[in-house]
């Protein structure tokens, strides 16, 4: 349909007040909720992604295509209900880990898990341990996303994954981890599930971490 494709096109060029009409008036027309995330969000958001993994797009253009995704998808939200009721991918805990101010890359990587169709409940940043074992068991999560741009706050991503580990949640959860000075090494290290490089990345690494 015409439609979708003009509605991923407007997401990709970050057009939020044309994706927030073309939305409106789709649905006034009698498209189903459900219809737009499998043919027009998602794959716009993956080719965001595969922009932005090819240097193609850089920040500023994923983050307006994010919130050109979340202007068509705030509108959907309440209205899947019953049949269309989107099952979310997963339902991810994220946050910077405690001690480190930094969020703008944590919440590139949320926004594009949720355009992705994950649930994210979002703690903010200097997140503690604990607030996160309680998030977890909270929302039923099966997926906790940390995040840290200092090496000293890195270190505090392995006391998490301790306290999980105490709660007795560690097998209920996957866990990744990213941020600027973050490696693949240091996510073995601390017994992380995975590390994600880039957004893109971290959704790829979602994506597997939920279906494994
Ligand atoms: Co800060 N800062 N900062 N800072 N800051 C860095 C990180 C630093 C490298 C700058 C430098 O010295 N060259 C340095 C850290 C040095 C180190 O630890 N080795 C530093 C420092 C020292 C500090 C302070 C200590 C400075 C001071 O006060 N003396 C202080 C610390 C405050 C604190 O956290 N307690 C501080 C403060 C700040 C600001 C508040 C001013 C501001 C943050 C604003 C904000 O986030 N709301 C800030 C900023 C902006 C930076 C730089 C310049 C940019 C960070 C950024 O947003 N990058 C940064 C230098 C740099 O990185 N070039 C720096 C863009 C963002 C999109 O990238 O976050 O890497 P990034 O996210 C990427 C990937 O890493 C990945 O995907 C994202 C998108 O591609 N990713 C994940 C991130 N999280 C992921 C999670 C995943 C998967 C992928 O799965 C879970």
């Amino acid at each position: 349909m015409a439609q979708f494709e003009e509605l991923k096109q407007a997401i990709i060029d970050g057009k939020a007040p044309v994706s927030k009409a073309l939305t409106e008036k789709m649905l006034a027309e009698g498209v189903r909720p459900g219809e737009f995330f499998p043919k027009a969000i998602i794959p716009a958001m993956d080719e965001v992604g595969r922009r932005m993994r090819e240097c193609e797009f850089f920040i500023p253009e994923v983050l307006i295509a994010a919130r050109a995704a979340r202007a068509s998808s705030d509108i959907l939200r309440p209205l899947l209900v019953g049949e269309d009721a989107m099952t979310a991918a997963g339902i991810v805990v994220c946050g910077t880990v405690k001690g480190d101010l930094h969020d703008i890359g944590k919440n590139i990587v949320a926004m594009m898990l949720e355009s992705a169709g994950f649930k994210i409940v979002d703690l903010g940043v200097d997140v503690t341990a604990e607030k996160i074992v309680n998030a977890v068991r909270d929302h039923q999560a099966n997926l906790v996303a940390m995040s840290a741009l200092l090496t000293t706050t890195m270190v505090n991503m392995k006391g998490v994954i301790e306290a999980l580990t105490a709660a007795g949640l560690r097998t209920q959860v996957k866990i990744m981890v990213g941020g600027a000075p973050v490696t693949d090494a240091w996510a073995h290290s601390i017994g992380a599930d995975g590390y994600g490089k880039d957004a893109p990345s971290a959704v790829e690494l979602a994506r597997q971490l939920v279906a494994a």
